[in-house]
């Protein structure tokens, strides 16, 4: 055994890592957590519940952009400048497409493409989002099992000052200037939660909600017909960590969709709207002078540095969680 291979062995404690955690996660902000959550429990034990309401069809292809973010990062291949696609990825396909006269705006890089071309020929060939995932994460490498929220299609649709915008017209191609007056999951009333979702959070040691948009990355999640209720019943296993330090997101636009839609761009803000099924809610030092309030909303408060930036930070708050 290598002597990197040995201490990593070792860090890990025998009784914690025989136990099963769940996550529930978006893309970007939600893979650094789950980096250290790889590294720190059992991989094998974790899985992961994806939002797919991101997901959309380009160039006839199926796009599922979390679920891939979260793969590309455990399996190591991510680019970690943008959080998203190949490290060292090129964009030959994307200018000939641009030559025949199609859209653009969404960047898919070459290896990505095959990922994309993948999962297509698979749902073509009747398999399932769900089967078309484990396949993909199978062939990259990564231990734990990533499962998409639903195996239909459930498109987040922003309601803009523009009009209707599919969520990565608004995020990427518009680069979330219109006002948001509202948020939609199509579909969602017709949506089943795909196989081993539910059976991830009821059969967990401790469900991790990861610091992700809590309207458009877990609020497709929750949506989705039982998963709310599976977390209500699991409410004290809950642990949810803040996306928003000091009144802005960790990551994205989440402090200003939620001012945009009425709600407090704050820590407090975001427990209020996970009160109902979280038992421990994780926010920063920066936010502590709001423990007292959130704690009145009927949920434990954990202050800890939520801060990921290196490696070091993601595994020291996987870490910190485990040990709650
Ligand atoms: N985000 C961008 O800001 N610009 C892009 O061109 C872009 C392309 C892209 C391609 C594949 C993929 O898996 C993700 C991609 N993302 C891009 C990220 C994505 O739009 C969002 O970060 C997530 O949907 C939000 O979690």
């Amino acid at each position: 055994m290598s002597s990197a291979k040995r201490k990593k062995t070792a860090r890990r404690s025998p009784a914690r890592s025989a136990q099963r955690i769940a996550a529930l996660a978006g893309g970007v902000g939600a893979s650094k957590l789950l980096f250290g959550l790889y590294a720190e429990c059992d991989p094998e034990k974790l899985e992961i519940i994806v939002n797919t309401g991101d997901d959309i069809v380009m160039h006839g292809l199926r796009i599922s952009p979390d679920l891939d973010i979260v793969t590309y990062t455990l399996a190591g291949v991510v680019d970690a400048a943008k959080g998203w696609g190949f490290r060292g990825e090129t964009f030959r396909t994307l200018e000939r497409l641009r030559a025949y006269g199609r859209e653009n705006w969404f960047n898919l890089g070459d290896l990505d493409l095959a990922t994309h071309l993948h999962r297509s020929a698979l749902l073509a060939e009747g398999k399932t989002l769900g089967e078309a995932a484990e396949s993909i994460r199978l062939a990259l490498g990564v231990q734990s099992r990533i499962l998409p929220m639903s195996n239909q299609p459930v498109p987040t649709i922003i309601e803009s000052s523009e009009g209707p915008l599919h969520f990565q017209e608004y995020l990427v191609k518009r680069r979330a200037e219109p006002v948001v007056r509202g948020i939609h999951f199509e579909n969602v009333e017709i949506a089943a939660p795909a196989p081993g979702v539910l059976e991830a959070i009821r059969g967990a040691r401790r469900i991790i909600i990861c610091p992700s948009n809590p309207l458009i990355s877990i609020g497709p999640i929750l949506a989705v017909r039982g998963v709310r209720e599976e977390l209500q019943a699991r409410k004290k296993d809950v642990i949810a960590v803040c996306p928003i330090v000091g009144g802005k997101s960790l990551k994205g636009p989440s402090d200003r969709m939620l001012a945009q839609l009425g709600y407090e761009a704050s820590a407090r803000g975001v427990a209020r709207l996970y009160a109902d099924f979280t038992g421990i809610f994780v926010i920063d030092g920066e936010d502590k002078s709001q423990a007292e309030a959130i704690r009145a909303l009927g949920m434990d408060v954990a202050v800890m540095p939520t801060v990921m930036k290196t490696p070091a930070q993601k595994r020291r708050l996987a870490r910190a969680l485990l040990a709650l």
